[in-house]
């Protein structure tokens, strides 16, 4: 049995589509991040960053075990399976390179542009204009890719395709009406809306999304306290000595 300490969060889609397409049995602990359960000690003792997705694999071959970082999970299940990652090779090697561009650039500039775009309130144009820039440009680095292959990583479904799709979900569902190219069906990149809506269709993608849409959001109950302590804003901002 494998633990998922979750939310309502893309970084968390990734992992569920991850365990129903491997077919591993798993739970979902939901963990209120507006309250600040990611900061419990027992918690902290899994992920010490304190932030979801985070795992453990209680069958794993030396005991149970802890994994946080969700491309780190990714892998871990893709070599725990022999799943979506090839074992050696070049081919191996561009699973891993597309993994990494999704943690290094779609979702920084995806996060960063939700906080701007919805959270931080008017008198920060430069911010928002600066990651709602970042994010157009990684938009373009997809489309120029999924035009030249089929999947990210090149012929075949992988685990950096599971990384990329969900913050494309996430983002279109939030902002489609407002910032056209978020839109995932958006015909500024027909090769990128057309891998989408491939991996759309992927029963274990759909069986995660419906998974995915149980987990209840603390949001609607946080307090501004709550939600300046998630932003490190007010009372919980660094000043400097
Ligand atoms: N790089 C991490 C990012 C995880 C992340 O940012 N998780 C957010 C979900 S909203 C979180 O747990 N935030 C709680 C916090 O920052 O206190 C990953 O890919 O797993």
């Amino acid at each position: 049995m494998i633990d998922l300490y979750c939310a309502g969060t893309p970084n968390v889609l990734k992992i569920e589509i991850m365990l129903e397409e491997t077919g591993l049995p798993y739970r979902l602990l939901p963990l209120n991040v507006w309250k600040g359960e990611q900061f419990a000690p027992a918690f902290l003792g899994i992920n010490p960053n304190g932030k979801v997705p985070a795992i453990v694999d209680h069958d794993a071959e030396e005991g149970p075990y802890g994994v946080m970082e969700s491309a780190a999970i990714l892998i871990y299940l893709a070599e725990k399976t022999g799943r979506f990652l090839p074992a050696a090779g070049r081919n191996r090697h561009d699973v891993l390179q597309w993994l990494a561009f999704q943690a290094a650039n779609q979702g920084p500039a995806g996060g960063q542009f939700v906080h701007f775009q919805r959270y931080a309130g008017p008198g920060h144009d430069y911010s928002l204009n600066r990651y709602r820039t970042e994010l157009h440009r990684v938009y373009g680095v997809m489309e120029r890719r999924l035009s030249a292959v089929s999947h990210l990583a090149g012929p075949e479904y992988s685990i950096a395709d599971m990384a990329a799709l969900p913050w494309l979900v996430s983002l279109s569902n939030m902002f489609r009406d407002s910032v056209p190219f978020v839109d995932i069906d958006s015909a500024l990149h027909p090769a990128l809306s057309a891998w989408a809506a491939r991996c759309l269709q992927r029963p274990a993608v759909q069986r995660a999304l419906k998974a995915h849409a149980t987990i209840r959001s603390g949001l609607p109950e946080a307090t501004d306290d709550d939600k300046d302590r998630f932003f490190g804003r007010g009372r919980y901002a660094h000043r400097m000595a």
